[in-house]
C-alpha cells in the first residue's frame, strides 16, 4: 500500500475505531496499555540492578525483575534527535527524517510516527517530556504527528533547563511562574509538571486503551531540582564531589537526578494498579542513547559514575558500542516470563513493529523495523535483521550477528567480534575482507539522502531561554 492510501485507511479506521470505542465499555483481553518511558542518557550499568553501587533505582530493578532485559537493544542513534526520529518512525538512520541534532529541525507532515499508529488503532496518544523531532510550528510538531495530548519541550535545546521559561502543551505555550530564563535557579521546576501531566493522562484514560509516551529528560543536564525534594535530600550530604546544587556539573545532583525518575516509575506502576489496568499495561524502560562518562577528575578518568564501565568504548554521539548500548526491559504482566534476559539483536527501529503487533495497529510497509513480540513471549519464530546501519558526525556503523563495521572521519573502516572485543580494540578488517566487504557494501545501499520538513509558522519557535531581546527602535532622524 502506498503511504498516502495508508495514512487514508488508517485515518478512517480511526474514527471507527474512536466510535466503536464510545459505544462499547472495556473489557478484558482488550489492547494493551503502553507506557514507553525513555531517560535521556541513562548509561547501560547506571542502575542498581546493574550491578551499581551508588545510583539507587528500586522501582526500575523490580520492573526487570517482573519482566525481560535486553542485553543487546540498541539506541536508534547516538544522540536525542535522531535516535527519537528513529524510534518514533521505525526507520535506520539512513532512511529516517532526523540525522543531526539540530534542536528544531522537524519530520515531514506525511511521515507516519508512533503518535499516528497508536492513533489509528483506537488508543488515547499522550507524550510528555521531550519530543525532539520538529519544534512547534513545524511540519515535526507531535499534534500534527497522531498525540492528542503532547506537553513538555519540542526544540532540545529549550530541554537543557529544568526551569524554562515555559513549556508546551499542544503547542500553546504555558509560561512557568518564576522562572527567568536561568539555567539552574526558578520557581517552578518543570519535570514535576511534566509527570503529574502524564499521570492525570493515565488517570483520564484509564478506560481506553492508551500510549503513554515519555521521554523524560532525567537525567540530562543542566541539573538542578528543588532543595526539598526527597532524591535531592537522600544523595547531597554523600561524598560523591558534588558542590551543591545550582551549578554546572554535580554529580550528587545527578544521582538524585536518576533516582527521581525511578521515583516517578513507582508513582507511574503504583497508579496503574490503584486503576487496576496494571495487568494489561506493557511497561517499557530505555535510555535514549548511550551514557556520558560525566564528572571525570584525576581519580576518575571514565567519571565518578563509570557508565560504560570497561565494557564498552565510547558514549553519547559516537557509533561505538558506548553510544549505541542502553538499559532496555519490558514488563507485561501474564504475558513475559518474570526475571528473563534476552541477548536477541535489535534496536530502537523495531518498537514500532513490536507494538503494533502487541495492539493489533498497523505500520506502513516502507519501516525497517522487525518485530520483537516472538522474543517478549516466548512463542512463535523470531525473525533476525541481516544487518543493522546507523550513521552521524561522519560515522559508520553496521552490525551483522556479532560483526560490527565501523568508520568515522579519522579512521577508515574496522571490524570488531563484540562477542570477543567488547571494547571495539582489536581490529580485524584485514584478516575478514570479505565480511567487511559485505558489511560495507551494505552501508552504501543502506543510506539514502535525508529528506526534512518545514517550517509553517517560525513565530512559535524556540527563541532561547531567555527569549529575544526587543528590537531597539532607531533614533529619529
Ligand atoms: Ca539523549
Amino acid at each position: 500500500m502506498k503511504r498516502r492510501d495508508f495514512l487514508k485507511a488508517a485515518g478512517c479506521s480511526a474514527i471507527a475505531v474512536g466510535l466503536a470505542g464510545r459505544i462499547a465499555a472495556r473489557t478484558a483481553g482488550d489492547k494493551p496499555n503502553i507506557v514507553y518511558m525513555m531517560l535521556d542518557e541513562i548509561g547501560y550499568f547506571e542502575l542498581s540492578c546493574m550491578g551499581h553501587k551508588i545510583l539507587k533505582t528500586p522501582n526500575f530493578d523490580r520492573l526487570a525483575a517482573e519482566g525481560m532485559r535486553f542485553t543487546q537493544c540498541l539506541a536508534g542513534g547516538p544522540v536525542c534527535g535522531p535516535t527519537r526520529c528513529v524510534l518514533l518512525t521505525g526507520k535506520h538512520m539512513g532512511h529516517c527524517e532526523m540525522r543531526t541534532n539540530g534542536g528544531g529541525t522537524p519530520i515531514t507532515k506525511g511521515e507516519f510516527t508512533l503518535g499516528e499508529m497508536f492513533k489509528s488503532a483506537g488508543y488515547a496518544t499522550g507524550g510528555f517530556g521531550k519530543w525532539g523531532i520538529g519544534d512547534s510550528g513545524t511540519t515535526g510538531a507531535p499534534e500534527i504527528h497522531g498525540f492528542d495530548t503532547f506537553y513538555g519541550y519540542y526544540h532540545q535545546v529549550h530541554a537543557h533547563t529544568y526551569y524554562p521559561r515555559y513549556l508546551l502543551r499542544n503547542g500553546k505555550r504555558e509560561m512557568l511562574p518564576g522562572n527567568t530564563g536561568d539555567y539552574h535557579k526558578g520557581q517552578t521546576f518543570s519535570q514535576q509538571l511534566i509527570h503529574d501531566e502524564a499521570m492525570k493522562f493515565i488517570r483520564r484514560n484509564k478506560d481506553k486503551p492508551l500510549f503513554c509516551y515519555l521521554p523524560y529528560t532525567l537525567p540530562h543536564g543542566l541539573w538542578s531540582m528543588p532543595e526539598d525534594d526527597p532524591s535531592w535530600l537522600m544523595y547531597k550530604d554523600m561524598k560523591l564531589g558534588g558542590k551543591g546544587q545550582r551549578r554546572p556539573s554535580d554529580p550528587n545532583m545527578y544521582a538524585a537526578m536518576i533516582h527521581m525518575a525511578d521515583r516517578y516509575m513507582g508513582e507511574i506502576v503504583k497508579l496503574l494498579k490503584e486503576l487496576k489496568i496494571d495487568d494489561n499495561t506493557i511497561i517499557v524502560f530505555s535510555g535514549d542513547n548511550g551514557g556520558q562518562p560525566y564528572f571525570r577528575d584525576a581519580e576518575h578518568p571514565r567519571g565518578v559514575f563509570e557508565p560504560n564501565s570497561t565494557v564498552f568504548r565510547g558514549g553519547k554521539g559516537s557509533l561505538l558500542e558506548g553510544g549505541l548500548r542502553v538499559p532496555y526491559f519490558v514488563r507485561w504482566p501474564g504475558k513475559i516470563k518474570p526475571g528473563s534476559v534476552t541477548d536477541h539483536l535489535c534496536y530502537f527501529g523495531d518498537v514500532m513493529p513490536t507494538l503494533a503487533e502487541a495492539s493489533g495497529a498497523k505500520t506502513p510497509d516502507d519501516i525497517d523495523g522487525i518485530s520483537f513480540l516472538p522474543t517478549l513471549l516466548g512463542k512463535g519464530t523470531q525473525k533476525q535483521h541481516d544487518f543493522l546501519y546507523w550513521e552521524y558526525a561522519g560515522q559508520v556503523a553496521v552490525r551483522k550477528g556479532k560483526w560490527k563495521a565501523y568508520m568515522s572521519r579519522k579512521q577508515a573502516w574496522q571490524l570488531f567480534d563484540l562477542e570477543k572485543d567488547s571494547l571495539e580494540k582489536n581490529d580485524l578488517a584485514k584478516k575478514h575482507p570479505d565480511i567487511l566487504k559485505e558489511m560495507t557494501d551494505y552501508a552504501k545501499s543502506a543510506h539514502i539522502p535525508v529528506k526534512g520538513g518545514r517550517w509553517i509558522d517560525r513565530s512559535k519557535g524556540f527563541d532561547g531561554h531567555r527569549g529575544r531581546k526587543p528590537k531597539k527602535a532607531k533614533p529619529k532622524k
